[in-house]
């Protein structure tokens, strides 16, 4: 299916989730929702983040893979067009089992002699082309997540976390990032967010955008950012993103 009912049908706009089109792991505005039906009937649009399907509809809606002509979840991992699912990787296919189960094993032992504030629950979370992650536990509430990001900026337990990391299984092509509040992404080299530009090879658009919160060095927007096919936007919040989709769009 193309997309000849648009304007601008050669022209893709992807958008980060956490810190571009909602506040972190809180819910869209209707302003934003409104937009983007607007700028919709002008060009292709998509979403691209780290989380899982299943946190990304608590953000944008249960009909969010609707609102989007391409959802991409877990970078790419698991993918919509128009709706379709599209073919996926894994990441236990990836790493195999013996390999992770020494991951899995070396991450719960360093989180239990970690001295923290507070632990909640879920630890690890398993997810179709990644793991994350939480020091914290990902089943904190809101509050404690705020206060956890808080004692990180002090304390650097996620990037000693990823030192160790680096250093115990240096033999693993593995990427770790930060791009959250409570937690990290850990996931094969390459299966950054510029993995769902494969997804949209074959419509040959002439221009892609990317917005993004997280685009400096290191940030899990960083590579997809910089990719020479796309034209990346920094932005430092949702409101922001609607400033320069105003100023570029419409
Ligand atoms: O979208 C950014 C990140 O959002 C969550 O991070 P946290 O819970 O730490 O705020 C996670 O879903 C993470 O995987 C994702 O990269």
């Amino acid at each position: 299916m193309s997309f000849v009912d648009r304007t601008r049908p050669d022209t893709l706009v992807l958008f980060d989730v956490d810190g571009t089109l909602t506040p972190a792991r809180l819910t869209i505005s209707d302003e934003m929702r409104d937009l983007l039906a607007d700028l919709r009937k002008r060009v292709v649009i998509g979403f691209v983040g780290g989380s899982d399907l299943s946190k990304q509809k608590e953000q944008l809606g249960e009909n969010a893979v609707d609102l989007f002509d391409f959802s991409f979840s877990e970078n790419g991992l698991t993918a919509f067009r128009q709706g379709e699912k599209l073919p996926s990787a894994s990441f236990i296919q990836w790493i195999g089992e013996e390999e992770y189960k020494k991951l899995a094993n070396f991450i719960l032992h360093y989180i239990a002699d970690l001295d923290l504030p507070m632990k909640r629950g879920t630890f690890i979370e398993f997810r179709n082309g990644m793991i994350n992650v939480s020091p914290i536990g990902r089943n904190c509430s809101h509050p404690e997540r705020n206060e956890f990001e808080k004692f990180d900026k002090i304390h650097n337990i996620r990037p000693k976390f990823v030192e160790a990391l680096r250093a115990n299984f240096p033999h693993l092509d593995l990427t770790y990032s930060i791009g959250g509040q409570i937690s990290f992404d850990v996931f094969p080299t390459g299966w950054d967010k510029t993995y769902c530009l494969r997804h949209v090879k074959d419509d040959n658009f002439k221009e892609i955008h990317f917005f993004g919160d997280k685009t400096f060095k290191g940030g899990n927007d960083y590579e997809i950012y910089t990719h020479p096919s796309v034209i990346g936007h920094s932005v430092e919040s949702p409101a922001d993103t609607i400033r320069i989709l105003k100023e570029l769009f419409f």
